[in-house]
């Protein structure tokens, strides 16, 4: 029997404040399935394999809880990232606010090379006028100029939008020409 070997192994964190869809955004991509109810977890990892462009990926994807008094223990996550996913909601500009000031600062001090992508979570709701504050796009894309992070994405996991997306710049950036690339687009 002949077994075709992953060729690429990728560790891949996700952070960001609670209640941002971490969780949603990798039971989207990795399980195919939106997850409606809300179940808080401390720590969680989940492995699957993707095919890009003809090569294949392994990639394991951890999160992290958003309760930020569990930084010690995230330290332990942080050793071995190759990248990590930092998470804010566009219903939530604290969200945003804590990926600058919170998550960025604490992934450049525990893993100074390892680049950062921010991703915007959950779209659907700028369609929905239920007078909460929004972020606007481009607030989030300076946010994303500020912390060095190497593309700017926004997604809904409800509607499954731009997920794919997200982790295809993800092997793209992996892929061995690209890796010493720092682009945002
Ligand atoms: N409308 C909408 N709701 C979402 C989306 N993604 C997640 N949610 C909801 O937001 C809530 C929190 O989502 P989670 O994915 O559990 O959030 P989390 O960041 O993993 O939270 P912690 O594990 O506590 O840090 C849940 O009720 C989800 O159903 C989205 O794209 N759109
Ligand atoms: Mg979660």
């Amino acid at each position: 029997m002949i077994v075709e070997e992953p060729i690429f192994q990728i560790n891949i964190v996700v952070l960001g404040d609670s209640k941002v869809g971490k969780t949603a955004l990798l039971m989207t991509y990795c399980d195919r399935r939106f997850p409606h109810d809300y179940i808080p977890i401390m720590f969680d990892g989940i492995a699957v394999v993707r095919t890009y462009r003809g090569d294949q990926y392994h990639i394991v994807i951890k999160e992290c809880s958003g309760m930020k008094n569990y930084k010690y223990l995230r330290r332990s996550l942080y050793i071995g990232a190759d990248f990590f996913v930092i998470c804010y909601s566009v219903n939530n500009p604290k969200s945003l606010s804590s990926a600058e000031t919170i998550w960025a600062p604490e992934v450049h001090r525990q893993n100074p090379n390892a680049p950062i992508i921010l991703v915007g979570t959950k779209t659907d709701l700028r369609n929905k006028e239920n007078g909460q504050e929004l972020v606007k796009e481009d607030e989030g894309y300076d946010v994303a100029k500020r912390i060095q992070s190497r593309f700017y994405i926004e997604t809904s996991s409800l509607h499954n939008e731009n997920i794919t997306e997200l982790f295809n710049g993800v092997f793209e950036m992996f892929r061995p020409q690209n890796r010493r690339r720092c682009v945002i687009f």
